[in-house]
């Protein structure tokens, strides 16, 4: 990517923000969109801080729709958060330019440019308990600030993001395709997913024969994707808005599950550090369930935890996926790193696969309930 400080200039006059640059960082947490941490300095020495953005236009084909989501839900959770006395620090907030877009096309691609929350920090790392219970009350709260917002409103930013089924046909048809001569390699993994496919498919089938209901959920509830006071170590803003549309509680719980209670990075190579860690699931899911369970219907809760395997199969697939067409749709730093990827979510699922009965016990006891 090759972006000049006068391209960032040209995008603070655009979005009207005052100054000049002072410095640009690259943001390097995300595996899609290009992330900038620029500061701007006024004449009178005031400093502020900014986060740009570089939209992926091969992951996001209507990122306009992105933006449009992302204006309605912000303005919806605002709207809440102002009625309950809250500060808006507590949702994103985007700048417009003077005719009132949210965001601009040029010679680069497609850029939006926000505000930086002060003092704020995200982490990669999830082995602080205090933490984790913090951020699964700010994604549960997040779910149940937009409980009552119509998921009509919303479009479909990637179709079937989180259909598994559809997922697992996909990456079926490019292993018989081999476009990349990559498939060879691949046999295990192939298998495996193949063993776990009746259970990771379960969602597609409760979500067919209407047991389970659509709900507007995050869908990307990574650790990272949201921001903590630096000071008081508390949760306070869900980012990364750009995959918020219709989907299962479940998949948002076992997304932050799948990261935040492996005992080893994402994308660890070495399969023998990577296992579940219970105390870590039990502390995500002690924030998580009490800030949505009063809008949950009873299948949502029991099927929690079953929502931790599905989203580790399906991430796996997705990186397989990827690997075998040629690493085009997630950033990679090497030769093989979503393989890597791939083989660490298979471990990672192998794990919740056999030890579904303890999650299973955990969640129940916190929602109070017998299944
Ligand atoms: C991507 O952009 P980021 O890093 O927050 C991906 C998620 C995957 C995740 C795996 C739009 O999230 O679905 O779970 O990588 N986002 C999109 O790390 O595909
Ligand atoms: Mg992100």
């Amino acid at each position: 990517m090759n972006i000049s400080q006068q391209n960032f200039e040209e995008l603070a006059r655009v979005f009207c923000l005052p100054g000049t640059i002072k410095s640009i960082e690259v943001v390097g947490n995300g595996n899609i969109n290009g992330t900038f941490d620029i500061t701007m300095v006024e004449e009178d020495g005031k400093e502020s801080r900014y986060i740009f953005q570089k939209v992926n236009m091969f992951v996001f084909k209507s990122p306009k729709q992105i933006m449009s989501n992302i204006r309605k839900i912000t303005e919806h959770i605002a709207a809440k958060l102002e009625a309950e006395g809250k500060s808006r620090d507590g949702v994103m907030h985007f700048f417009q330019r003077e005719n009132g877009k949210n965001y601009l096309v040029d010679s680069q691609g497609f850029w939006r440019v926000s505000e930086y929350v002060p003092n704020s920090v995200t982490y990669n790392e999830c082995d602080n308990l205090d933490r984790l219970r913090s951020a699964g009350g700010a994604f549960g709260k997040f779910q149940t600030m937009l409980s009552d917002f119509d998921a009509n409103e919303l479009y479909e930013t990637i179709p079937n993001f989180h259909n598994t089924r559809s997922r697992i046909a996909v990456l079926m048809r490019h292993a018989n395709e081999d476009p990349c001569g990559r498939v060879d390699e691949v046999q295990d993994e192939l298998m495996q997913i193949r063993k776990f496919k009746p259970l990771a498919v379960r969602f597609n089938e409760l979500i067919d024969s209407q047991e389970m209901p659509l709900r507007v959920t995050h869908n990307d509830t990574k650790m990272n994707n949201i921001l903590f006071d630096a000071t008081t170590g508390e949760a306070k803003t869900v980012i990364d808005l750009d995959t918020v549309m219709p989907g299962l509680v479940a998949h948002d719980f076992g997304d932050a599950i799948r990261f935040a209670a492996n005992t080893a990075a994402e994308d660890e190579p070495d399969l023998s550090k990577v296992a579940l860690d219970i105390d870590r699931f039990r502390a995500f899911a002690e924030g998580f369930i009490p800030a949505v369970k009063s809008s949950l219907t009873a299948i949502e809760i029991k099927t929690l935890a079953l929502g931790a395997f599905v989203m580790t199969v399906e991430v796996a697939v997705r990186f397989l996926d990827d690997y075998i067409t040629g690493d085009q749709y997630f950033k990679t730093l090497y030769r093989g790193h979503n393989l890597v990827r791939a083989r660490c979510q298979l471990k990672l699922a192998q794990e919740m696969y056999d030890r579904m009965g303890e999650m299973n016990k955990i969640v129940a006891e916190i929602a109070g309930m017998t299944f």
